[in-house]
């Protein structure tokens, strides 16, 4: 099935010309290491290159004649092959790569060689997507490191495997069958993962169970440890705070008892025992219902250093979630996590790293960047990103996520001047931080093809690619991905990577131009409700966010409302506060303004927002129409699925437009304009829609 094989496809290469400067370029593979890793490195090049070139490599003991590939760590290499590197190795770190063409005594030969195994394996990896792409190996000289320590997966897996926000089946981990059965697709899943250079995996949901810390579970993660560590991947765990209690028979989980603090050194310890490279714990406290350490009357700041001082002893880390809003200040959601989080700056210990969601609500289909970024300069922070599409169709809807990330990656700080952007505060250029990550809600499970929906798949690359490297450009991603999956021939390529590039701004468009955000139905998020208003906590209700009545809409974060444009350094502060600077993109995330409000292009208020719901809808239009022309390039399979999903996605869109427009009309009291489709169903029609069983809730 070709949507398992993911990016790693490794399809019979139609180009001539290219499998001959290949097959020219490639005469043996000499392997010089012996741990698993190097067994890995020799059978990816030795299936791939089979796979693409169509007959087999010879693999040579010893470097004999010439094009040779040759493949090993730094200290493997005889002293003659190093003299030809030796000042490459100083510009890469621990991870990274040095894939060079070399002439080695008047013969040329292309070496794949890192400080390590792992390192060697991520230059094959991409030495291999250099054939996949049909880029030319005539004259090699990639120097590659990855800019992001930690670059994680968190998988919001349960136990009983429901996936909380998964929209591909069910948790990829097996706990009945572990730790004795071992599914091929942990090791697919390694390697997919490896070939992009993710080196972490949270196995289990922020909304955490503490029998995942019992030995009846940790040995199954064990299990899976060992699978994953040959790939670079170390495996991490969610603690839930009051696992001391729930599974250590303890009165209390004050992070200031001694017994507790004694009680996760002894978890600790156990751990390491059996993972002595597990990576450490993520934690959501005090948060939606979770435990933590305010239970007791104590911070965050207790908690976390609580915990970091348990996995201190073997190298672990803390990611402790900036993921808070209160239950008792409803006055801005978007303000609280900056508030609680800031002054704790400098406080944490050294092995705590604080992840902050890319925007400060809820992984909506755009946000502003959240104000923590950059402003906790004596603190490591790092990104998180939804993968799984929450707010963004489930995986029904074709959304090239890349495009988000890279907008908020890019956004400026100023923090310390101009040019301060979060990609250089999560890679820790901005304030010299050594520890640094970057996070990803996965968005996998155990459907055939991974992801649910086959363009998802990209998002799984996407992120991991710009874990790797956080300044990469989506588009180029885009292009890597299709050919890696698809097809090299530029009449499928161009149009479709237009398709996925609009992808994200058509869904906006369709969902909440103009800075709207988080009107999605209750619970689910499924589908349109900006009408919600009864939830127990008022920050649950869409009427929360859009505030529409019959003087305009939006939500005032300046200075004549709640004030959060404050938590931005000045300049940002003073961008997003006035109506002139602010980018209409964010306008109703910042401001509330009155139905006829002019837009830059002229329109009213009104009539802009009419029209972009109806843009969003004709941009899946036009999604389609590329896709259709695709047929003939690709696999009858893999087409007819994606054809079907946007069919739906062009549904959606129109139930997302019509229920919207019809709802807000009843504030703005005005007409449609024209260009904007009537819609065929009445607003009491959409409100009745109830979606009990929607996936992932
Ligand atoms: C929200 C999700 C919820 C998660 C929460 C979190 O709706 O399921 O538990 O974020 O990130 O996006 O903790």
């Amino acid at each position: 099935q070709k949507d398992y094989r993911l990016w790693l496809q490794y399809d019979k290469i139609t180009n001539l010309q290219v499998t001959q400067e290949y097959k020219m370029g490639i005469k043996g593979i000499v392997s010089l290491g012996n741990s698993e890793t190097s067994t890995i490195s020799l059978r990816e090049l030795e299936s791939g290159l089979t796979n693409m070139l169509g007959n087999k490599i010879e693999i040579k003991s010893k470097i004999e004649g010439e094009n040779n590939l040759i493949i090993g760590s730094q200290s493997s290499l005889s002293s003659d092959i190093q003299k030809n590197i030796l000042s490459d190795f100083k510009r890469i770190n621990n991870e990274g790569f040095i894939i060079k063409s070399i002439s080695l005594k008047n013969k040329k030969q292309i070496v794949i060689t890192g400080k390590n195994d792992v390192g060697v394996l991520y230059g094959v990896y991409n030495f291999l997507r250099l054939l996949q792409t049909n880029k030319s190996i005539s004259n090699l000289n990639v120097i590659d490191s990855p800019k992001i320590n930690l670059r994680v997966l968190n998988h919001w897996d349960n136990l009983d495997r429901t996936v909380e926000r998964g929209y591909a089946g069910f948790s990829l981990w097996n706990w009945q069958k572990l730790p004795d059965f071992i599914d091929q697709r942990y090791i697919d899943y390694a390697r997919a993962n490896a070939s992009v250079g993710i080196n972490g995996t949270v196995l289990t949901n922020v909304n955490a169970n503490a029998l995942i810390l019992t030995p009846q579970y940790l040995e199954k993660v064990e299990a899976l440890a060992n699978v994953f560590r040959p790939y670079g991947i170390k495996v991490y765990l969610t603690a839930r705070f009051s696992a001391p209690i729930e599974i250590g028979g303890l009165k209390t989980a004050d992070p200031k008892d001694a017994a507790v603090a004694n009680w996760w050194k002894e978890k600790a310890k156990e751990i390491y025992k059996r993972i002595p490279d597990f990576g450490g714990f993520l934690v959501k406290a005090n948060s939606e219902g979770q435990p933590g350490p305010q239970n007791y009357g104590r911070d965050h700041v207790d908690g976390a250093n609580m915990l970091a001082d348990a996995v201190a002893p073997f190298g672990g880390v803390i990611m402790w979630r900036a993921f808070v809003y209160s239950e008792h200040d409803a006055n801005d959601r978007a303000k609280q996590a900056y508030a609680e989080f800031q002054p704790y700056d400098g406080k944490f210990k050294a092995n705590v790293i604080v992840q902050v969601k890319n925007g400060a609500i809820d992984f909506q289909p755009r946000e502003p960047f959240h104000p923590l970024f950059g402003a906790m300069p004596k603190t490591p922070i790092m990104m998180e990103f939804q993968v799984t599409q929450e707010y963004l169709g489930f995986s029904t809807h074709l959304v090239y996520l890349p495009k988000l990330f890279q907008e908020v990656l890019e956004s400026d700080t100023y923090q310390k001047g101009k040019g301060s952007t979060v990609a250089k505060v999560v890679d820790g250029s901005l304030t010299n931080t050594k520890l640094t990550g970057i996070a990803g809600v996965s968005n996998i499970g155990n459907d055939l093809n991974w992801t649910g929906h086959p363009f998802a798949q990209a998002n799984w690359y996407g992120f991991g690619r710009l874990a790797w490297n956080p300044y990469l450009d989506a588009e180029v991603i885009a292009d890597e991905w299709l050919r890696c999956t698809f097809s090299n021939n530029k009449n499928f390529i161009n149009p479709i990577k237009n398709m996925m590039i609009k992808s994200r701004e058509a869904v906006i468009n369709y969902m909440t131009p103009l800075g709207l955000h988080h009107i999605m139905d209750t619970g689910h998020h499924y589908g349109p409700g900006p009408w919600v208003s009864d939830l127990s906590r008022p920050e649950w209700n869409p009427t929360y966010y859009h505030k529409a009545d019959k003087n305009g809409i939006g939500f005032d974060r300046s200075k004549t409302g709640t004030n959060a444009t404050a938590q931005y350094a000045t300049q940002v502060e003073k961008i997003f506060d006035n109506l002139e600077t602010c980018p209409e993109q964010d306008l109703l995330w910042f401001h509330h303004v009155s139905w006829d409000y002019k837009l830059k292009n002229g329109q009213t208020l009104w009539s802009g927002m009419a029209l972009k719901y109806q843009e969003g809808v004709n941009q899946v239009q036009e999604m389609q129409n590329s896709w259709n022309k695709a047929e003939k390039y690709i696999d009858a399979e893999r087409f007819k699925e994606v054809q079907m999903l946007l069919q739906i996605q062009y549904k959606e869109a129109k139930w997302w437009r019509d229920a919207c427009l019809l709802y807000f009309q009843q504030y703005s009291g005005k007409e449609l304009p024209v260009g904007v489709e009537k819609p065929t169903e009445t607003l009491e029609y959409f409100k009745s829609l109830k979606f009990p069983f929607a996936p992932g809730n």
